[in-house]
Formats: structure tokens, sequence, C-alpha cells
């Protein structure tokens, strides 16, 4: 034994003078020599108890250990990462349950099919796009999953989800195709969507591809993070006895790339507190993206391993074939496992793009005894030596555990090879963008998978099907059968819903009277009581990132309760309150903290559960206006894409509504924003009737008539006394724009447009024009200029197909009939919001909004600063009058000055 210090962690032992010295001197501890003999009796002792006793005692006896280094004081290095090798040992698998020769068949088959889409495309349509290497190295880890894992629709349960690499969706069509789901004519259009044939769609797009896809995933990062918040949504609807307690899976199947995206990982710890064993990640770590190596100076599965362990998850690798077994366990001596250890990934990339002799050399060579394992081996099964995500053997167990794993989500780390058989493409940079290959490679390929076809027609790249008799699709067919059906199936279930009458809201139609309330404490009632109907209470779903209380919703919190899965385990310290923060198991709402990417994720769960569940869920997703669109646009999108329905409610909304919060807060533009997005329904409301009859409109359209669209709604905190719902306003509410109060005296010379708070900006516009300057205007509440635009571009392009039938007028035209004189539009948004209808306003039109960069005031300045209020509406409405000729351009002048408007203030957009 040699001197008692040291060790691996450094025991600690008084030090000489001169040590201490050197201590200060760089300050880190110094490493003694570790005594090897020591340490190996130690291991020696360690592995007889693990041998006698089992590996249960042999952890409670590390732990303890490392329990006492911590209490004697040893600095214990946290170690996330296991070596690099399988976490199942061989002795534990358990033997394929399938028939692996014909699975190997049908798998041979996809790629072949799924390579020939792309090749075949790009060759008639060069630069169609296409991928064919990511499924090259995913195909194992989707066929041992199609034939024995996933779970179809079966009874009333609608099965597990599979959340798939988009760019690997060739490889889904193929199979389709096999199945006899598709057939191929559809795999000819691929990417050729628009030519009067069934055509296949890129990527996974619901909107596209309604009857197949459910989950819109190509946009990196937005798969994992749905894929979460989709399990998260499961229980939800379990716990509260929404549907029954299944033990179906949310599978994810994402590339190790895409995990670099802050989406990916942003909310793994959700899924570990919330303890998802329904959740399973499958990442395909073939260690590339697109430019290059994900981790070529490191390794990705380490550096995946340690943040999910850490996170609390069940790790799962699935590093190397069975192949390896006979050399590791040869290998008595470590060695391997310490090379593999040691390799970085963009070593391990070369390793297959250099060949065999190439990994002899430099893989096996760093020591001799390890070429000494391999020398009975060809250069050929060196390079053959599979990854484990190509071994169905390995990645059956590795699922197998993954479904049996109670308590947590689990990763599976599938170590692979991008571009796997496709020859001169393997483990290439490039391998990404190819989308032919080689006459070569395309012989190459069809020698090893065995397709049979001819050369010249596989150079082409011909589809193959066998017949249906075949064994290839009688078994393929036989075992989805048994796993309930086809997956990747779009079905919308029937459900019943009735919207609530708009009677039901009488309450929020007949105004405030003098009471001052703002239309988000009015969307909140409306909430609450949306929530206390006995039919379609339970469906509301409310969504808020941490802004409960800055709308003013504790009252629901204490109503509904917050969604808590193990219910609330503590007595809260306002439990004496009223409004007190009530969590529940059977809790409604989705609090979700400070995401609201994951508040989105939650939207879409909620508001594609009419299709993934059956169940009519309505969202109503609350968030800080400025903190929506333009954080989680891309969601939104995706959202879309998935057929989501529901309300998405920016709250605080309006540049010069919300005071003093300045730059960064201020939302003037998420109505611009959302008004890109082709279902999104965007109105902005003025008052609370109005806000009602939105909402109510929107669940008779999303849920009775089952259109597809969803709805965002900016609502403000300026309180004022919400007028009665005028007679006969119903209708120009929904359609965008209804005259709200006509000129006090005689025929309007002027037209004022008001949105939001606004409005109430118009309205004292039309007083100080009528009283100070004898000009009589309408005020108009516009509540939607993206309805009033889309009905208008529609009528429009009727009009230019049909050139000799009667012009139709867009509703704008109807809505301002005899409406005479310019049009002042003034809005909390941008300009270019009004902007909109400029095309069908014979240039009368001046907008006013809210351009440029938010301030910390109060409402009178910011309006002020940024000409919405009433003084800049009326001035601006004697300056076009006084353009016109209609108004003396003297007076028009001297209103300026008299409203105080500073005529030479630099311009707010520049400000
Ligand atoms: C948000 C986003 N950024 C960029 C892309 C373009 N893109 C498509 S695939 C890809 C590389 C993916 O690499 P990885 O996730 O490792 O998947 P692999 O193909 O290697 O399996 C990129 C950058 C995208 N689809 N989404
Ligand atoms: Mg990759």
């Amino acid at each position: 034994m040699g001197p008692k210090r040291g060790g691996m962690c450094g025991t600690p032992v008084p030090l000489s003078q001169d040590e201490n010295e050197n201590m200060k001197a760089d300050s880190k501890p110094t490493n003694t020599v570790p005594d090897y003999e020591e340490i190996s009796e130690w291991i020696e002792a360690f592995d007889q108890i693990v041998a006698q006793e089992g590996s249960g005692v042999a952890c409670e006896l590390v732990e303890a250990l490392v329990k006492r280094a911590h209490e004697a004081g040893v600095d214990v290095p946290v170690q996330l990462n296991t070596p690099y090798q399988n976490t199942i040992p061989v002795e534990e698998e358990e033997s394929y349950p399938g028939d692996r020769v014909l699975e190997r068949r049908i798998k041979s088959l996809v790629r072949w099919n799924a390579m020939a889409m792309v090749h075949r495309q790009n060759k008639k349509d060069p630069g169609i796009g296409g991928h064919i290497s990511t499924y090259s190295s995913l195909a194992t880890l989707l066929e041992v999953g199609f034939n024995h894992f996933f779970q179809a629709a079966y009874a009333d349960q609608p099965g597990d989800f599979v959340y798939l690499q988009g760019h690997a969706a060739p490889g889904v069509y193929a199979r389709a195709y096999l199945v006899g789901r598709l057939t191929e004519e559809h795999l000819q259009n691929f990417r050729h969507e628009l030519r009067g044939k069934p055509g296949l769609s890129s990527y996974p797009h619901p909107w596209l591809m309604p009857d197949f896809w459910k989950f819109p995933t190509v946009s990196m990062g937005l798969g994992p993070l749905n894929s979460i918040y989709q399990a998260r949504f499961m229980r939800y609807l379990e716990n509260r006895g929404l549907i029954p307690h299944t033990s179906r899976k949310v599978w994810a199947f994402l590339g190790d790339g895409e995990m670099d995206e802050p989406e990916s990982m942003g909310s793994i710890t959700l899924a570990s507190r919330e303890k998802l064993d329904n959740l399973i990640f499958v990442v395909n770590c073939n260690l590339q993206r697109l430019d290059g190596p994900v981790r070529g100076n490191g390794k990705i599965v380490n550096e995946l391993e340690a943040a999910f362990r850490g996170a609390g998850w069940n790790v799962i690798k699935v590093l190397w074939g069975s192949d390896w077994d006979p050399l590791f366990a040869k290998d008595k001596s470590g060695l391997l496992l310490k090379r593999m250890g040691e390799v970085v990934d963009g070593e391990l990339q070369n390793y297959k793009a250099k060949g065999g002799a190439y990994v002899r050399h430099n893989f096996f060579g760093k020591y001799p005894e390890l070429l000494e394992l391999v020398k009975d081996m060809t250069d050929d099964q060196l390079w053959n030596l599979h990854r484990g995500g190509h071994d169905p053997q390995k990645v059956y167990n590795a699922y197998k555990r993954a479904v049996e794993h109670r308590g947590g989500p689990t990763i599976i780390l599938a170590q692979t090879v991008k571009g796997y058989g496709l020859g001169s493409a393997e483990a290439r940079n490039a391998t990404h963008q190819e989308k032919k290959l080689s006459e070569e490679s395309i012989l190459a390929f069809r020698k090893r998978f065995e397709i049979p076809i001819p050369e010249e027609a596989a150079k082409e790249g011909a589809f193959y099907r066998p017949p249906d008799d075949s064994p290839e699709v009688v078994y393929a067919k036989y075992r989805r059968k048994a796993m309930g059906g086809f997956m990747m199936i779009r079905e919308v279930p029937k459900f019943e819903f009735k919207a609530p009458p708009l009677e039901s809201f009488n309450e929020f139609l007949a105004g405030s009277g003098r009471r001052s309330v703002s239309t988000t404490m009015g969307y909140v009632s409306m909430l609450r009581q949306l929530m206390k109907d006995g039919t379609i209470g339970k469906y509301i779903v409310p969504i808020i990132p941490d802004e409960a209380r800055t709308f003013g919703m504790e009252s629901i919190i204490r109503q509904v309760g917050i969604y808590a899965s193990q219910g609330q385990l503590y007595n809260p310290h306002d439990q004496d309150m009223l409004l007190y923060y009530r969590e529940d198991k059977a809790g409604q709402i989705l609090e979700e903290g400070i995401t609201e990417a994951g508040s989105m994720a939650s939207m879409t769960a909620a508001g594609t559960s009419y299709a993934n569940y059956g169940l009519p869920m309505i969202p109503f997703f609350t968030f800080y206006s400025m903190f929506g669109f333009q954080r989680v646009g891309d969601l939104i999108w995706a959202f879309a894409d998935a057929r989501g329905k529901g309300f998405i409610c920016g709250g605080t909304a309006g540049r010069t509504t919300l005071m003093g919060e300045g730059l960064q807060h201020q939302d003037g533009h998420s109505i611009v924003l959302s008004s890109t997005v082709p279902t999104c329904a965007t109105y902005d409301p003025a008052f609370v009737y109005e806000v009602a009859v939105i909402i109510q409109d929107g669940m008779r359209r999303m849920y009775e008539n089952r259109e597809d669209l969803f709805y965002y709604i900016p609502l403000y905190n300026q309180d004022y006394s919400m007028p009665e719902m005028p007679k006969g306003s119903q209708e120009g509410i929904l359609k965008g724009i209804y005259k709200f109060k006509s000129a006090p005296a005689g025929k309007a010379a002027v037209q004022l447009f008001g949105s939001g708070p606004i409005l109430n900006e118009a309205l004292r516009a039309q007083q100080i024009l009528a009283e100070k300057y004898g000009v009589q205007a309408d005020v108009w509440s516009v509540t939607s200029y993206n309805q009033l635009r889309r009905e208008a571009l529609e009528t429009e392009r009727w009009n230019r197909l049909h050139p000799g039938e009667k012009e139709r007028r867009p509703h704008i035209v109807n809505a301002l009939d005899g409406a005479e004189g310019p049009i002042v539009a003034a809005t909390d948004y941008m300009k270019i919001v009004p902007d909109q209808l400029a095309p069908w306003l014979q240039g009368r039109l001046t907008s006013l909004g809210t351009d440029g960069f938010g301030r910390s005031d109060n409402r009178d300045y910011l309006r002020k600063h940024f000409e919405v209020n009433a003084e800049a509406i009326a001035t601006a409405a004697l300056s076009r009058l006084a353009r016109e000729g209609k108004f003396d351009v003297k007076k028009a002048k001297k209103a300026f000055e008299e409203l105080g408007i500073d005529t030479e203030r630099k311009d707010p957009v520049k400000a």
C-alpha cells in the first residue's frame, strides 16, 4: 500500500509548508499519484459483492460510500456519464420475437422505395429536394417500432402517438406503400402536390395530408417540445377523468442535431417532474447534422446522457450491435471500452466513411492488445461491425425496457450511421444534401439490399412492391394487425358540440353601466361563466404562462384549480383568503410557469384534442401580447398546420394602452404577425360585447361547424364604461366593421375608424371636430381589418377570374356605402393594420398607428407621442379636409397649435 494520501478523490491530509504554498500559487488541488494496487483491491472486493449479492446491494454500497464521502468533506465529482457501451447488458437481453429474416426483407424494400422516391423525383425535376440519408439511419429504429411497439388506435382509444423526424418522411411513405395504404401514384408524386393527382407532402403536414399526418414536426425542436406537452396533456385528461388511464405512449423520434434547438431540451425537467412514463424519446444519434458532425470534437451521446440523467430521465444507450458482443466478451482488459470512450464523434464518423483498413489502423491500432483482438477479422468485417441503432435485437430490448419503465420518461440514445447503405454517400458530411445517388451507388444499394429489379430500372429509381400475397406484404400487414392497425393515420373522431347561444352571454352584451372595466376583465368573467356551463364547461382549458394575476384571473384559479398531477402537497400561505392559490389533481387550468413556448405546446395538445382524443377541448391561451407571436411564432405556425382550434388571447395589448412598461413590453404589432397565419382569425375588439360575440361565434365555427381555424384576440387593460351592444351590430362585429356612433348633427364629412381602446379616442375626436371646428364625423368600430381584407381579397380574386360577370363588391365597400369624406383610422397597432384596406378606400385613408419603439410613460403621453390620441385624429381629419379644399387651410394649421401638436417634432417611428 502506498502513502495514505490521495486516491481518486484526494483524502484530505495536512499539507507541508511547501505544498501549502504551491496550493496558493494556482489554487488548484495537487493530484498525487493514485495507488493502483489499492484501487484494484477495492474493485475486486466490489466485484465480489456484485457477483455474490447482486447489483441492488452493490448500488446501495456505492450510495453509502458516496454519502460517507460527502460527510467526510470529500469533493466527490458528479458523474452523470456511464461507460460508452449499451445500457442493457447482453445477458439481460431478451430474444427477438419477430421473424428477423422477413423483417430485414421488409426493411430493405422500404429503404429502397424511400430512396427511389427522392432519387427519381430529383432526376425528373432537378432541385425538387428530399432527403435520403436521414431515413437510412432511422430505418431499423422505425421498423422495430412498426412491427412490435407502435400501438394503433383500438376501440375508443387513440393508440400511441408517434412524432417523426420530419425529413425521414419518405421512409414512412414507403412503408405505407408496402402495406397498401399508398399507391405507386402517390410515390411518383412525392413533392408534386399540385398536379391534380394525389401527391405526397415533403414533410409531415396535417394541413396537406389530413388523413395521414397528425403532428407537424419538421421545424427542428418543435417535435420534442410538443411531444412532452402532449404526454403531459394526456395525463391531464386522464386525471380530470375525461379519458381513461391507459398505458399508451408518446414516441418522439428526434435528430441528434435537432437536440441543439433550445426548444428540444428546454422542457425536459417538466417531463421528469410530471413522471411522464408515457413518453419515450428516441434520438437518432447518427452523429451528423446538415453541415457536418454534431459534436466532432466530443460525444453527443455523452452530452445528452448527462443532461437527461441529470434531469431525471431513464436513459438507455444503444450504441453497439450484437456483432460487437463477442469482442467485448474477449476483451478482458477493458481496453475496448476505454477506446470507445476516448474516440470523438468526428473520428467515429471517419470509421464509416473511410472503410475497414482505416478502422483497424486508427481505432484498434491505438493499442496492440486491440489489434490482436481483431486479428482474425477482415477489413470488411471491421467496417461492417454494426452500430446499435441498426441492430433490431438491441433496439427491441431498448424499446421493451422503455415501454415497461415506470415513474418517468425514457430517452433512448441510439447510435446510427447517417446515409447507412448509401455507398459513397455513407457518413459523408455532404450526405444530408444528397438527393440522387450515382449509378454505382444505386446498383450497390440494389445489391446490398437484394432488390429484385433490373439494373436499368434501378438506375431510374423504379419502385418495387412485391405482390399482396408475398411473405413480406403478408407479414408486414399481419404485424400491424397485431398492433391494432395501421399507423400514421389521422382520423377525426365524431364528437358532439353545441355552442352556447349568444343569449347566454347577455350579461356581457348589456354593458357595464357606470362601472369602468377593461376588455380583459370582461373576458375573464366570460371564461368563468363558460367553465360553469354544465355541458361545455369541462372542455375549457385555460392556459397561462405565469400571468394570471396580471390579467386578474385569480378568481379562476380558485374556481377550477390549477392542474397539479400530485395534488397540493402543502397548505398555501393564502389558504384563508377567498382567492387562494389552489392546486388540484383534477385542476382545469394549465399554469405553465414562465414558458410561452411550453404554453403554446399545451395549446397545441389541447387545440388538436378534438382530432387526437375525440374531445372538443377549447383552449384559451392568454399570454402577454408582446411575448406571443414574436416569441413563439413558429410554434403557432405549426399549430395552424396541425389544424389547431381555440383562442389565443394577447393580454396587456396595445403599444399605448399598456402603461409604463416601455420598449420590450408594449406590443404594437402582434396583430400584424397573427395576420400572416392563414387559419388565424384576428380581431381587435374595443368593447366587452364585441369580445362576447367573437368568442361565441368562434366556438360555433370551430367546434360546431368544424371549421379549421383559431382566433387571436388582443385584450387590453384600460378601464372604461362598456356600452350596451348596439342593435344589429352582431354581423358587423364578425365581419369586421360597423358604425358605432353617427355624427352628432347631420351628415358626416369625415369617417373615423377606431379599434380597441383607441376607439375612445376616435369618439373624443368626433366631439372635438363637431364642437370646435363644426365638422361632422361618423365613428366606426373596426373589429377586424384582417377579416375585412381577407373577404375583400377573395371577392377581388373572383372578379379577376370572372371578367365577364357582374362585379362583386367587397364587404368593406358595401359597409361604407354612402359614408363620405376622408377616412382617418386610428389603432394601437401599426399603421399597416388599417392600411390593409387601402386598395378598397379610393385613396381616402389616413392611418394613425403606433409604429416605432414603445416608451415608459402613461397613456396620455404615449398616445400623444405616437399620434393616436383624439387630438391627433381630429387634426389628421382637418388636415385631410384642408388638402381636399373642404376646410380652411389656415384654420387647419391653427388647429394643430390649439390641440397642442408640435408639427416639427421627430417622427415617433424613428424616435
Ligand atoms: C428550425 C429548423 N432549422 C433548420 C432546419 C433545416 N434542417 C433540416 S434537417 C437539418 C439537419 C438535421 O440534423 P439532425 O437533427 O441530426 O437529423 P439527421 O438528419 O442527422 O437525422 C436541418 C438543419 C429545419 N428543418 N428546422
Ligand atoms: Mg443527426
